[in-house]
């Protein structure tokens, strides 16, 4: 590549931050893709002239590198068997369940392993041609773990940082990887290793002392000729949008109108995820018809809304669990639903942002109970609309965001009594306790935005060396 054209600033991510639509005359553009981690990092792209190296989403195709919302944009190619192997494989039916608990079982298939080196490499590769000498390059994601070392090899005079979007495992469970040793010194190829939370980068350090017999030092792990950070950086939400968006009187207007077409119960209540066996969709909802089974809540007083995105349908756990959760719905509703007046909406569609903040408004309790969460943005995202202080947000300890958010009602998902109790409880919270809470949770996600978050990542790799 043209020196001229090489970059002072690169990310790194599994995919290009943009989508691409067709137009009326069949003619295909680019449009960003929604999202905080993408609204967080454009303007640091703009100022710094930053390329973005990323797959653009099909397989089997071969583009040029082009420019796009002011960002250059490299695509790296992915076969059909790629997708299949390392993204549907490796990164989505090996990783994420291990690094949620294994509340699915991980798939061990050597294959996959394979298929994951390789792909690393081509996305190291095509890093390392993009970059400006002495350039910063930010790897994102559990999918591309190897990048660091890979990078680092082909260019050491690189500043490397990487960010974990998701939890990182205990020993007891990142010990069953049968390649661990390989995925930790993959991520100690960088000079910040960034998590959601302390206890991921506390596992990290320890990981690495226990299975690469390294020495550490508080947050930091000591190699021959340079050191590893390991810290923290919870991620947030662009406060400001969602201020501007949720204030605006057609927004207002449809909240108003989605809860008169659910019937003007007392509570609405809304989950909002994709559709993922670790965000507890099953135990919410369980817990949500329980409540009428013990007769405490009646047709007419409550509804639930649950807005699931389809994900990754082409992984077994996650067409089961599609399935699981209709025979739920339906079971729930033919028992205590009445005419026309459904006790649970379940619609399996992707929202625009406009429609997600009309419900976040419409919405008394907002349900986010998921198993074991990075961090969970859909919890901000609701804290963030309620500038009018009214909305109760109930909250699984295993979400990161509850390390922030303490006065969310807090649940243990795994206790189907206690999240039923806690639910009741939110359900009918005073005005003045709600807005005591939703308060003090605003504080939080209003100074801790998503731009503060990604500066301070950034402001901490600058001070490596
Ligand atoms: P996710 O597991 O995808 O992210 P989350 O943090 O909740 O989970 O982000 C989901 C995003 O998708 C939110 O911005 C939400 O508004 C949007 N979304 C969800 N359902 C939608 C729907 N039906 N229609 C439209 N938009 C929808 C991973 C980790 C998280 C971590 C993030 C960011 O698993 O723990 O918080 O990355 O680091």
């Amino acid at each position: 590549m043209d020196q001229s054209k090489k970059s002072e600033f690169v990310v790194v991510a599994n995919r290009l931050p943009v989508d691409r639509v067709t137009d009326e005359d069949g003619e295909a553009t680019w449009r960003r893709s929604p999202g905080g981690l993408v609204t967080a990092i454009v303007p640091v792209m703009q100022r710094r002239e930053g390329a973005w190296v990323g797959w653009q989403g099909s397989p089997d195709e071969d583009l040029e590198p082009f420019e796009a919302e002011g960002m250059t944009l490299s695509p790296v190619r992915l076969s059909g068997s790629d997708v299949e192997l390392y993204y549907e494989g490796f990164s989505n039916a090996t990783l994420w369940p291990l690094y949620h608990d294994v509340i699915a079982r991980p798939v061990y298939r050597r294959s996959l392993w394979e298929a994951y080196e390789r792909v690393n490499r081509r996305f190291a590769e095509a890093a390392a041609d993009v970059a400006a000498e002495g350039a910063v390059v930010w790897v994102q994601d559990y999918q591309l773990q190897l990048v660091p070392k890979m990078l680092r090899e082909l260019r050491p005079d690189l500043r490397i940082g990487f960010f974990l979007h998701i939890p990182f495992p205990p020993m007891e469970l990142f010990q069953q990887l049968p390649w661990r040793r390989e995925i930790l010194e993959g991520l100690l190829g960088a000079d910040l290793v960034g998590f959601q939370s302390r206890d991921g980068a506390s596992n990290f350090v320890r990981l690495s002392r226990r299975f690469c017999d390294l020495k550490t030092q508080g947050h930091e792990v000591i190699l021959d000729d340079r050191t590893v950070q390991a810290d923290h950086f919870p991620i947030s939400v662009d406060a400001q949008e969602l201020i501007t968006l949720s204030t605006q009187e057609d927004v207002k207007a449809r909240a108003a109108e989605i809860r008169e077409e659910l019937g003007n119960p007392a509570s609405i209540l809304l989950g909002v995820d994709r559709l993922d066996y670790t965000k507890g969709i099953q135990q919410r909802l369980q817990a949500f018809t329980e409540l009428f089974e013990d007769g405490r809540v009646k047709s007419g007083d409550a509804v639930f809304v649950q807005v699931a995105t389809p994900s990754r349908e082409r992984v077994e756990e996650y067409r089961i669990l599609r399935d699981e959760i209709e025979l739920q719905v339906g079971r729930a509703n033919g028992m205590y639903a009445e005419l026309g007046a459904p006790i649970i909406n379940y619609m399996h569609t992707s929202h625009t942002r406009k429609e997600l903040t009309a419900l976040y408004l419409a919405a008394d309790v907002m349900v986010v109970t998921p198993l074991r969460d990075g961090m969970n943005l859909v919890a901000k995202e609701y804290v963030a609309c309620h500038g009018d202080l009214k909305g109760a947000l109930l909250l699984s300890e295993f979400a990161g965001a509850a390390n922030e958010l303490h006065r969310a009602f807090l649940v243990n998902p795994y206790d189907i009594g206690g999240t039923k109790q806690r639910m009741y409880e939110a359900m009918h919270a005073s005005p003045a306790e709600r807005a005591r809470r939703m308060r003090s949770m605003r504080r939080r996600v209003i100074e801790h935005d998503v731009d503060l978050w990604a500066k301070e990542f950034l402001e901490a790799l600058e001070n490596r060396r």
